[in-house]
């Protein structure tokens, strides 16, 4: 391409990508994916790297992103936070490769590293104190987020040495599992839910109330060394090392890759596996390791000529929204769902997605019969990101949220102020009872192996239950003429239900599904009063008065506990002898959980109560004699008449889920975890 023909081109670009913005920023009817969106930019950009002279001062490559909120004071960059220029395929990165080695005349090393969805955030240290913490902004300013970082724990305050100075560059981010948590309480709440983590992210790093962002579970990992005083450093391997060796938080899957088929290979390998991490990535950074080349190589306007950000296949797809159906939640919210046309999406085929709440449908103008673009994102749900107006027929009409509740027939009320409808049915809201005791035997919850959502239904349409506390008094003949419960499933059903009886009393005050009553909040509330009766004497002063207990907490509590339906449902629990107190409550993770152990004979290496703190510790239970229900028989020395026990019901087949361990084969298990 010859420079002439290369202004038209940039020309003809700049005229359509201005047009796309007008349409996306302006009129809010985007006429193309983002995908296609990103293609001509990065066409532009490009095509500017190589002829400069092309450059105009309003080309769109030359906006600047997004102000600082005033709100916050502002911090000017040392240098400019570039950004990354993206590479679409294997093709991009072995042009990236090209450009970069006869740039240099010589192979490169590269390394290789995933690409964080969060946002850019700039640390300073001084004399080895965290000093400031800045967003990108712009690239040259940047909000001063320096007390909002302050409350994220993987922010070092202190280096681990007192560096004179250190400039440092990551990415802030908020993990699936604390981003699923977040909206399950907004959504409690009424409160408009976050539409992705980066989002969620974001919205937590941008408060003005620094306690609201500690309060959201973000992270940071660190990437890239800006500038360092008291310590040398060749190449970015040593600078993440330096990192780490400084008490930073790191990306641990990079790699060093010696040429690019090497880098090509690495990329392919985590486009298969990013749903393994914790964290959403889209996709990888690929950076020259060399810092002299780094250099040499130097940047464009906008972005450095030594990196390049590998951009996973998108997970989006279009597809036609066929209808839209309101599903009824355990606190009788209503969530709009999308009926998709079924369409290949990342892997597995779609036909449903979330539409979160009425707000967001009206913001996107969704209606049944629109094209629409769905994504997926890690293993949260898929959902409608955008309609594609432009393909409307005119057919297309609009959702309303039904006045009355589609499974009980109640009247659905929206509060004001708040994103959530809701059925005001209550206990007369079969969904609500259904959804209600699904969580109650949930994982976090009681966690009852066995009984999921087809089978709770099962039980609630055979009039077997009416309310968790029910499930307590299930008996064999009830439950193996259901459908699909054959009679191992159903004993095993029974051995699940009656180990859950010795739950943990926080485990219990979760399962009641109190709203705005978290697992923490469950936690912290069991600790404080160690009884249900107690926690169900207490009143709202006392309640406020437990740390991280507030008073639309306190006031939640107190009302459940007034409900005299409630009250039954406790005192059912009670009487058929389901845990309501809190002893040593374990705090850590209780890969035991429900494993019955019976300790017998002289042990080496412990004492019996060491044995039996490191079981309970895991959530195992250890009793005294044995039964059908032990699943452990720990062997000692000089066993007594318990392994003469155990052996018989081996034998005899009585007990098929019942083991002998010697002590060496216990030590091996505990050490596992
Ligand atoms: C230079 C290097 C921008 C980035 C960079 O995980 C530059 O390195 C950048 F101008 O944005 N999100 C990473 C990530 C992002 C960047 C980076 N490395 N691992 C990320």
């Amino acid at each position: 391409m010859d420079i002439i023909q290369a202004r038209e081109r940039a020309e003809e670009l700049r005229r359509i990508i201005e047009e796309h913005n007008y349409h996306y920023y302006v009129l809010d009817q985007p006429m193309i994916t983002d995908q296609e969106y990103d293609a001509l930019m990065q066409e532009l950009i490009l095509l500017e790297d190589r002829f400069p002279e092309l450059v105009t001062p309003d080309s769109p490559t030359q906006r600047v992103g997004g102000k600082p909120l005033e709100a916050f004071g502002t911090v000017r960059h040392r240098a400019p936070l570039l950004s990354l220029d993206n590479a679409f395929g294997d093709g991009d990165l072995r042009d990236f490769a090209r450009r970069v080695e006869s740039a240099l005349g010589q192979p490169v090393a590269y390394m290789v590293e995933p690409k964080i969805d969060g946002l850019s955030v700039a640390l300073t240290y001084e004399n080895g104190l965290f000093a400031t913490g800045a967003t990108r902004g712009d690239g040259e300013t940047g909000e001063d987020v320096t007390q909002n970082l302050k409350t994220v724990p993987t922010v070092p305050l202190r280096l681990r040495e007192p560096l004179p100075r250190l400039e440092v560059r990551g990415e802030a981010y908020m993990s699936k599992e604390a981003f699923r948590r977040l909206n399950e309480i907004r959504e409690e709440r009424g409160e408009a839910l976050f539409a992705n983590p980066r989002n969620a992210a974001a919205g937590s790093l941008r408060q003005l109330d620094p306690r609201v962002t500690a309060s959201r579970s973000l992270s940071v990992l660190v990437y890239e060394v800006l500038s360092v005083e008291g310590k040398e450093v060749a190449s970015h391997a040593q600078a993440l090392n330096l990192l780490v060796e400084q008490g930073f938080a790191v990306e641990p899957n990079r790699r060093l890759c010696r040429d690019i088929e090497e880098v090509v290979a690495f990329c392919r390998e985590w486009t298969e596996r990013r749903d393994e991490l914790p964290y959403e990535i889209d996709g990888m950074v690929v950076k020259v390791n060399d810092l002299r080349q780094q250099a040499e190589l130097g940047a464009r306007s906008k972005s450095p000529r030594w990196a390049i950000a590998y951009k996973f296949p998108a997970q989006q797809a279009v597809t036609v929204l066929e209808d839209i159906f309101v599903r009824v939640g355990r606190t009788g919210v209503l969530t709009p769902n999308a009926v998709l046309r079924p369409v290949r999406l990342a892997g597995t085929t779609v036909s449903r997605a979330t539409l979160h709440n009425e707000d967001i449908i009206r913001e996107k103008d969704v209606r049944i019969g629109d094209t629409v673009v769905v994504q997926k994102a890690g293993e949260i749900i898929p959902e409608v990101v955008e309609v594609l107006k432009e393909r409307r027929t005119g057919g297309e009409r609009p959702f309303k949220m039904p006045e009355t509740c589609p499974e009980c027939g109640s009247a659905v009320a929206r509060p004001e102020g708040e994103a959530a409808s809701r059925c005001t049915g209550g206990l007369v809201c079969p969904a609500q009872v259904r959804e209600a005791i699904i969580h109650f035997v949930s994982r976090d919850a009681m966690n009852i192996e066995g009984l999921g959502p087809a089978v709770v239904a099962q039980l609630l349409d055979a009039g077997l239950i009416h309310d968790a506390a029910d499930l307590y008094y299930l008996r064999y003949d009830d439950l193996v003429k259901l459908e699909r419960m054959g009679a191992q499933s159903s004993r095993n059903l029974l051995d699940a239900i009656e180990a859950s009886k010795q739950n943990s009393l926080a485990q219990l005050i979760f399962a009641l599904g109190i709203r705005h009553v978290g697992s923490r909040a469950a936690r912290v509330v069991a600790d404080h009063f160690h009884t249900m009766g107690r926690l169900q004497e207490a009143d709202f002063d006392e309640l406020v008065t437990v740390p991280d207990i507030g008073p639309k907490i306190a006031e939640s509590i107190r009302s459940f506990f007034k409900e005299e339906h409630n009250r039954q449902v406790l005192d059912k629990l009670a009487a058929a002898g389901v845990n309501m107190t809190a002893g040593e409550v374990p705090t850590g993770a209780q890969p035991m959980a429900g494993k019955r152990f019976v300790l017998t004979g002289t042990l080496e290496g412990m004492t019996r109560q060491e044995a039996q703190s490191r079981i309970e510790a895991l959530g195992g239970q250890v009793a005294g004699s044995v039964s059908k229900q032990t699943d452990y028989v720990v062997v000692g020395a000089n066993p007594g008449s318990k392994y003469d026990k155990a052996r018989a019901l081996i034998e005899s087949n009585a007990a098929p889920g019942l083991s002998i361990l010697t002590e060496e084969e216990l030590m091996a298990m505990l050490e596992k975890y």
